[in-house]
């Protein structure tokens, strides 16, 4: 999404009273060693919000280990920072971490870093498994698909110098190649996407109360290895599928993953449309290394543990009309200028892929073109660069029941006219973009509905984006820990995107760990963040429901940009029955002309004035630019009174971008009396 590109370079807007950077500090929460949380919360907190996954999930910051639990911390470029939870446990040579199984299981998934090579390009380590003390396996870590360095859209090489020294950037406030004596740009610069995920069958189920134990041997290769935590999974039998079910093995697919089974799987494809057949991938690993084209036709996997198809990048001697200069394995439909696909069925398998590098230009994402009247259910989408990248115009796809993670870029993208399309139940967890995204580029989306999808630590960007669009719905999701240059959600008007018309709902949504610190902007976001910068936002907005808990800055944040302040608006936001609990510093902050209308916006542990209004900083005696409607029931606030206090209202000046931070408690019960 060419992000950084677009952030404004001019700290003129930050019209800060006091600079205050004091970053929070946060308590691990007491959790006995075999606790399981959802986004690093106690489940019930988040109760009904965000994907319903096979796995249950555990820290390693809560598990018994004889390393060094590192964070909990925000600072983005850090290793806790990263984590789920902003913490996790370091082990040197011969430490370990051990995790007490909460249900019965037969496969595991680690989410870990290790050290990149000294060049760039990553290096593989052991990593000991053990189970009630007797040895299982060696899994073997890399860190071959993290390690990102520089300024967009990003290096390998550590050492390299600036990218782009003709560009500002903020650790020196300066353009550097325009600056004398030049800054000393400190290297590697901007080390990001630290961790990796690895998924392993145990071989046996083993029982509630069974300790798993990850050894570092005191052989390794690795300085330290990092332990986020622990996904554990009782995963049912392959599926198997019989005639009429087209086998790709029947014509020459192999299983082993020696030889490519690309032509394989077209020549199946072909026969089962031709015969009104189902394909089938039975349990292997099957190389496949370009796109494999798919029309009117569905492929079941036996599983996406069992099946998976894998490929390495390739590098292309010329370019294809796409732009694209590699290719790797993907399932597209045609692309809409060519028709489109259509019908389509996609479920139980894993795609591997192999990207390595942010290239905006490639196609190289797991499922890619145009899919009408189609649905995509239960795949494993890792490494490659989009999960899911939909260039429409397109209607009527579901996603249902997917995990993407590892991911370059995005996770989910509707790109251009898509429509009435629900994305529903995924789990979506270290992309390096937009987790999830409506970007309505020439051509609204419409009628679309992100349900029930949990997101996780997205390295780069949002949680849950939208640029432009009509009635689409961001429904019952869970975000947690955005770590910088975005937030939980973002409304948008960027990107070239079309304006936001008819009706948006944001309805009963949990963020948390939110609203970071925008390293462009030197001030906090809000964990949801409503962007007018490049044009006005006046379609009905309407943000019910929605529980925005431990935000680093502030829960809520409406903003222009300086050189479009007097342009451009927002109105017609509507904020009811919504939660805040916590906040480092305000509930609201209004840095736009407009309005926005708040009922039952209920706070609690709110850090600095509830609300910080500066409007479009113009401060004349009528005020801010900016009103705030209280429609009532605004209640609760923190150390400095009412969140929603009278003197605040409508529009007076409370600027002030740099408060203290004050970080709130962890998460609790809410109060039901506020
Ligand atoms: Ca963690």
């Amino acid at each position: 999404m060419k992000f950084q590109r677009f952030l404004s370079r001019t700290s003129r807007f930050v019209l800060c009273l006091t600079a205050s950077y004091a970053l929070p500090l946060y308590a691990a929460p007491k959790t006995d060693t075999a606790s399981v949380t959802r986004a690093a919360l106690d489940p019930s907190l988040v109760d009904g919000r965000g994907a319903n996954a096979h796995f249950v999930e555990q820290e390693a910051e809560n598990a018994v280990t004889d390393g060094t639990i590192i964070g909990p911390a925000r600072t983005a470029y850090t290793l806790p920072a990263e984590a789920s939870g902003r913490a996790a446990v370091k082990l040197l040579p011969g430490q370990y971490v051990e995790f007490t199984l909460p249900e019965a299981a037969n496969a595991i998934t680690v989410r870990y870093s290790i050290p990149d090579s000294p060049t760039g390009g990553g290096i593989t380590a052991p990593l000991d498994v053990s189970v009630n003390g007797r040895s299982l396996v060696t899994m073997t870590l890399t860190s071959q698909y993290s390690w990102l360095y520089n300024q967009y859209p990003f290096s390998n090489d550590p050492n390299a110098g600036l990218l782009f020294p003709d560009q500002y950037i903020t650790e020196c406030a300066c353009v550097p190649s325009a600056t004398t004596p030049p800054p000393i740009i400190t290297k590697p610069f901007r080390p990001n996407h630290f961790y990796d995920e690895q998924r392993l069958l145990l071989g046996h189920r083993y029982q509630s109360g069974d300790k798993i134990r990850l050894t570092t041997p005191a052989s390794s290769n690795a300085a330290w290895t990092v332990i986020d935590l622990l996904d554990s999974e009782l995963v049912g039998p392959p599926q198997h599928r019989d005639e009429p079910a087209v086998n790709v093995q029947r014509f020459g697919a192999d299983p082993t993953g020696q030889s490519d089974s690309a032509d394989a799987f077209d020549t199946a494809i072909a026969f089962a449309k031709q015969w009104h057949r189902e394909v089938y991938l039975p349990p292997g690993t099957y190389q496949v290394n370009r796109h494999i084209l798919v029309d009117n036709v569905t492929i079941e996997g036996a599983g996406n543990w069992y099946t998976i198809v894998k490929g390495h990048q390739v590098t292309l001697s010329s370019p294809l009309p796409d732009g694209s200069v590699h290719t790797g394995v993907g399932f597209y439909g045609k692309y809409a200028a060519d028709g489109g696909s259509s019908n389509v069925h996609l479920s139980g398998f894993a795609i591997e892929g192999d990207v390595r590098e942010r290239i905006d230009s490639d196609q190289v994402n797991g499922i890619g073109g145009a899919l009408s009247n189609s649905t995509i259910e239960g795949l494993y989408i890792h490494h490659t660069k989009v999960g899911m990248w939909l260039d429409g115009p397109m209607s009527n796809l579901t996603i249902h029941n997917n995990i993407i993670v590892d991911q370059i870029a995005d996770g989910i993208n509707f790109h251009t006219g898509v429509t009435n399309s629900v994305v529903t139940n995924n789990f979506v967890r270290n992309t390096g973009d937009d987790a999830l995204a409506m970007w309505s580029d020439k051509i609204e989306d419409a009628n679309n509905t992100f349900d029930h999808n949990t997101v996780q630590t997205p390295v780069l960007a949002n949680g849950i984006a939208l640029y432009g669009g009509t009635d689409n719905t961001i429904s019952n999701n869970l975000v947690a820990d955005p770590i910088r240059e975005g937030s939980g959600l973002q409304v948008g008007s960027r990107f070239g995107a079309q304006p936001f018309t008819g009706s948006l709902w944001i309805t009963n949504n949990t963020t948390v760990r939110s609203g970071p610190f925008e390293l462009n902007w030197n001030i906090g976001l809000g964990a949801i963040w409503i962007y007018a910068l490049e044009g006005s936002i006046n379609a009905d907005i309407e943000v019910v429901g929605n529980s925005f808990l431990d935000n680093t800055y502030n829960a809520i944040m409406l903003v222009s940009d300086f050189p479009v302040k007097d342009l451009y608006t927002i109105t017609n936001v509507h904020f009811k029955d919504d939660r805040v609990d916590g906040t480092g510093t305000s509930v609201v902050s209004a840095r736009v002309a407009g309005s926005a209308s708040f009922e039952n916006v209920d706070a609690r542990y709110v850090g600095a004035v509830g609300v910080n209004n500066c409007g479009s900083f113009h401060f004349t005696p009528a005020g801010s630019e900016f009103t705030l409607i209280d429609l009532g029931s605004n209640d609760g606030g923190g150390t400095t009174g009412p969140w929603l206090a009278p003197w605040e209202l409508p529009n007076t000046i409370t600027c002030d971008d740099r408060p203290p931070v004050v970080p709130p408690p962890p998460p609790s019960p809410w109060d039901p009396s506020l």
